[in-house]
């Protein structure tokens, strides 16, 4: 796998991705909330991305190849979790499930339920599947399952650098990866929330919970899904602005930081479907958020890059 995919960079594309041409863009803004702050100019090299984020049908070759077991499908250490109550010591993952009515914005506990046994393939629980779920974006997976899965692949995880460059598909400093205009002449772009969060979920496009890749259309770049619909991983350890980065800019890379403790986080960038102006306008290239490494919910998925 890993030799195919590299002898095909110099020859044709390789399957899924698409060229990002190298260039240099505005990084962050100034606009919205202040971890995306300064706003500033970063070079990038040109590189592939994945078209889309990957999907359970991918994921799930991955699993039978090498028989990965995920984060949330392994059974917690007692060392990291110190008082913790053995019984809720057991596989699982957090679950979006919404309330009956308004509720403080400030506490994420309203909405994120921790739910034994859930995971990849059980994304609300035991009872659940992915029939029908097929193209969905694979979620419930932590830092090390998509580092396992891009290096299954013979790929790596983008930057945040990197991830957000394409993801603005040449529009530079626009607020969204179409423009600045949400939902120009009416028009649906992503799979973020409608309503009230996070009870009324008013589905102009139908959805409850993720979406098939490519539903809506790609951007500048060709490519799906990039706002909206899941939260990706990147490779870069999350800070809390761009200034404390400014001196050292990732493009990349070296051997990856494969070596991560329950505590590290990684900046995750995209937004999800559970994203709603009124609670969390994040479904941005510019918006980031930190993502504790080993934690997995119903709303964190991941693409892949390839370099030269
Ligand atoms: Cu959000």
């Amino acid at each position: 796998m890993l030799e195919e995919t590299r002898s095909t960079v110099h020859g044709r594309a390789p399957k899924n991705m698409v060229r990002i041409p190298a260039g240099r863009f505005t990084m962050g803004g100034t606009d919205f909330y202040p971890e995306e702050r300064p706003a500033r100019k970063v070079d990038v090299g040109e590189f592939w991305m994945d078209e889309h984020p990957v999907t359970n049908a991918e994921f799930r070759r991955f699993v039978k190849a090498t028989g990965h077991i995920t984060v949330a499908e392994r059974v917690p250490d007692a060392a990291d979790f110190p008082g913790a109550n053995p019984a809720m010591l057991v596989p699982g993952s957090q679950v979006f499930v919404p309330t009956e009515g308004p509720v403080p914005l400030d506490d994420w506990t309203r909405w994120w339920c921790w739910v034994p046994g859930a995971d990849w393939r059980q994304p609300e629980g035991p009872g659940s599947t992915l029939h029908g779920r097929e193209r969905h974006p694979v979620v419930h997976v932590g830092y090390e399952d998509a580092l396992a899965y891009a290096q299954w692949a013979g790929k790596d995880l983008p930057t945040e650098a990197e991830w957000e460059y394409s993801a603005r598909g040449g529009f530079d400093g626009a607020t969204y990866p179409w423009g600045n205009e949400f939902m120009p002449r009416g028009k649906i772009m992503a799979n973020t929330w409608h309503g009230r969060f996070p009870w009324e979920n008013l589905r102009p496009h139908g959805l409850d919970r993720t979406s098939p890749v490519r539903q809506f259309p790609p951007n500048g770049y060709g490519l799906y899904d990039v706002s909206g619909n899941v939260w990706e991983w990147t490779r870069t350890e999350w800070t809390a602005s761009h200034a404390e980065l400014a001196e050292a800019v990732p493009h990349c890379c070296g051997p990856s930081h494969d070596q991560v403790t329950e505590e590290d986080r990684r900046v995750i960038k995209g937004g999800s479907h559970l994203c709603a102006p009124s609670y969390c306008h994040r479904y941005r290239p510019a918006a980031r958020q930190g993502h504790a490494v080993r934690s997995s919910t119903g709303h964190v998925g991941f693409r892949c890059v390839l370099r030269d």
